[in-house]
């Protein structure tokens, strides 16, 4: 790819569709089954930890059993082979991209693999079920561990450096995403106020086409390595 040095990746669920995890908002799509409000907010976990330990635990034992896609590999050929600055930002909790290889990467959301004990703060590795309420590794108290996982109203990750990654790109590429969350969704923008070119990966136009100076659609397993190769 000529002139281009400095690469940000945005992805969402649509690259681990086919490696047969729900999406959100799809036909049948996981947040169907769930109302977000029921499930992803800090209020609902206040108003019935139960339900979203459930429905968490049920998410990361599903996980657990899927495989990464020809999409999460061909990116992580591309991270391994890259010789200028690439990041890839991921709104996923999965580990496929870890899993096909990928290193330079952010969950912006944070990470089914591990938990967060609202007692003493301590991030951990957690695969076991969060609803027989297990004490924190780190300060031993019982029941005070949640998913680490971001929800609606709360802070994603390492934004600061993802800002500034967009700031410095010369490509950004957003690949299975709706563009419907925040504020992930705005990350187009950004790069394009810094002067990237800007490619959307997806099945369908997403809510943000619009601000794509180019796009390619069909499923990620097939536009993915064709864009990478
Ligand atoms: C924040 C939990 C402050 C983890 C998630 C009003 C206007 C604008 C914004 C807001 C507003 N009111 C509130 C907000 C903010 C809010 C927000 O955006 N709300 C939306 C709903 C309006 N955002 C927040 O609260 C965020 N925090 O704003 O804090 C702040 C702001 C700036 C800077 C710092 C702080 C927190 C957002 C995180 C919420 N947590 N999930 C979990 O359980 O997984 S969001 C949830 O949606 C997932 O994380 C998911 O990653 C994310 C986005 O969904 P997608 O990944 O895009 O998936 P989706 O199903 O929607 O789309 C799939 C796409 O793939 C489709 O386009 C489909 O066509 C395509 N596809 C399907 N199959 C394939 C495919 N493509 C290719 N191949 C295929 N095979």
């Amino acid at each position: 790819m000529k002139d281009i040095q400095n690469i940000v990746i945005l992805t969402g669920a649509g690259v681990s569709a086919e490696s047969g995890i729900d999406t959100f908002r799809d036909g049948g799509g996981l947040w169907e089954q769930h109302r977000v409000e029921d499930v992803a907010t800090p209020e609902a976990f206040a108003r019935d930890p139960d339900l979203v330990l459930r429905f968490y635990d049920a998410r990361r034992e599903a996980i657990q059993t899927k495989l990464p896609n020809a999409a999460h590999e061909a990116l992580a050929r591309l991270d391994a082979k890259w010789p200028g600055e690439l990041l890839i930002v991921t709104q996923n909790v999965d580990d496929l991209h870890e899993r096909a290889g990928a290193k330079r990467l952010i969950h912006m959301h944070g990470e089914h693999l591990n938990a967060w004990c609202a007692a003493c703060n301590a991030r951990l590795p957690w695969t076991g079920p969060l609803l027989d309420r297990p004490a924190c590794a780190a300060c031993g108290v019982v029941g005070t561990l949640r998913p680490d996982i971001v929800w609606f109203g709360e802070m994603p990750y390492r934004m600061d450096e993802i800002y500034a990654a967009l700031n410095r790109a010369d490509l950004f590429v957003s690949i299975g995403t709706s563009g419907a969350v925040y504020p992930a969704a705005g990350f187009v923008r950004e790069a394009r106020a810094a002067g990237a070119r800007t490619l959307e990966l997806n099945m369908e136009p997403s809510q943000g086409s619009y601000w794509f100076s180019e796009a390619r659609h069909g499923p990620a397993s097939v536009v993915v390595p064709q864009w990478v190769e």
